[in-house]
């Protein structure tokens, strides 16, 4: 999924990731003038604020910042299973796709992976792959959601889906833990609040690095229990930092200004798709876009992702190739409509010419 180096000269278009974002000058400043501490020794005051911040947010007990959404996932992975254990995901579950093999690498658990509707996972699925108590199986110990799902291109999981799989997760006695590096994505979408998603599992984890545009850090969050021993795993990880205010104050930013302006990145993406749409060769239906991601199908007899995505970078657009005929489009707070009124006029160029 690397985009290849663009050797366009000239403005560029960056669509790969809501990653991409540089922080604003107000948020340099913010984060210039952090009050800090030793966040490792007796607290740093930023951090404690936006760990209070992301937690009220959230609707949970209380949160710890972590360098990384991977960190996040894989910390709550660790205080919820023991190796031998077995963790049920959607078969396109970041966790599963894209954390370099860590629930094998880390923790020593096997996962059982179901096909997701739209990201959504079926409950009478869920209930039939819970092993019995039995000595020949593994413990079925950890269901793991992800709201927005991107491997279905940024759907919003219906809460009734959302919440009757983990019921009948919590039934067996599963933990459920939630992906929610773009949850907030799913909250302007769907207007519905984040403790409303988060009531259903025992962990949740927040990116601030992606569409709301702090440069580094996520929240994991959960009850007392759950943050005690994810404090224990964040120092075994390396995760611990010191003077993290200045990451904390562009964080706490992130979550004050940058969340309700998500609603502009939707309605971007959406016009990109219907854009994208109309162009032969190219596969997508507006109407599926519900946030700021915009998976398109390429159908050409000429291109394949991967070489439809070179030939945008060689023109200053550049996208991720994501399998041999998906192409990721992501908007985000440093793409306008220029941006993808360009997209839209190169793709057009390269494929109908
Ligand atoms: N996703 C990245 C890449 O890893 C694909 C991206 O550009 O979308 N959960 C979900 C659902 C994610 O999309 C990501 C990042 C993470 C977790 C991990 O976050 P980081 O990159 O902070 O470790």
């Amino acid at each position: 999924m690397n985009a290849p180096a663009a050797v366009h000269v000239g403005p560029v278009s960056d669509f790969r990731s809501d990653t991409v974002t540089r922080p604003s000058a107000a948020m340099r400043r913010a984060m210039a003038e952090a009050e800090v501490g030793d966040d490792v020794l007796d607290g740093d005051p930023t951090v404690s604020a936006l760990e209070a911040a992301g937690a009220r947010w959230l609707g949970v007990e209380g949160t710890l910042f972590v360098p990384s959404g991977t960190m996040a996932n894989q910390i709550a992975v660790g205080v919820h299973t023991r190796p031998g254990d077995e963790v049920i995901l959607e078969a396109d579950a970041h966790i599963l796709r894209f954390e370099s093999g860590a629930l094998g690498a880390l923790h020593g658990v096997q996962s059982v992976t179901l096909p997701g509707v739209k990201g959504a996972l079926d409950a009478d699925a869920v209930r039939r792959v819970i092993r019995p108590d039995f000595v020949h199986c593994p413990r079925s110990a950890l269901l793991c959601l992800e709201q927005t799902h991107m491997g279905s291109g940024g759907r919003v999981v219906p809460l009734a889906a959302f919440a009757s799989a983990a019921k009948v997760a919590r039934e067996g006695g599963l933990a459920v833990h939630l992906d929610g590096a773009r949850l907030a994505n799913a909250v302007v979408a769907s207007g519905i609040a984040a403790s409303e998603w988060t009531a259903h599992v025992d962990s949740v984890s927040l990116c601030l690095s992606k569409g709301l545009g702090a440069p580094v850090g996520s929240l994991i969050g959960g009850n007392a229990a759950f943050l005690q021993r994810a404090r224990t795993l964040r120092k075994r990880f390396g995760g611990w930092m010191r003077q993290s205010g200045i990451l904390g104050a562009a964080g706490l930013m992130a979550l004050h200004d940058n969340l309700a302006r998500l609603a502009d990145d939707h309605a971007l993406a959406r016009d990109l798709a219907r854009m994208l749409g109309a162009i032969d060769g190219l596969e997508i239906h507006p109407e599926d876009v519900e946030t700021n991601l915009v998976l398109v199908r390429v159908r050409h007899p000429r291109f394949g992702a991967a070489q439809l995505s070179t030939a945008l970078a060689e023109r200053g657009v550049r996208v991720l190739a994501l399998g041999p005929d998906h192409l990721r489009f992501v908007t985000h707070l440093d793409v306008g409509p220029g941006d993808v009124e360009r997209a839209g006029r190169v793709a057009r160029a390269l494929l109908v010419a």
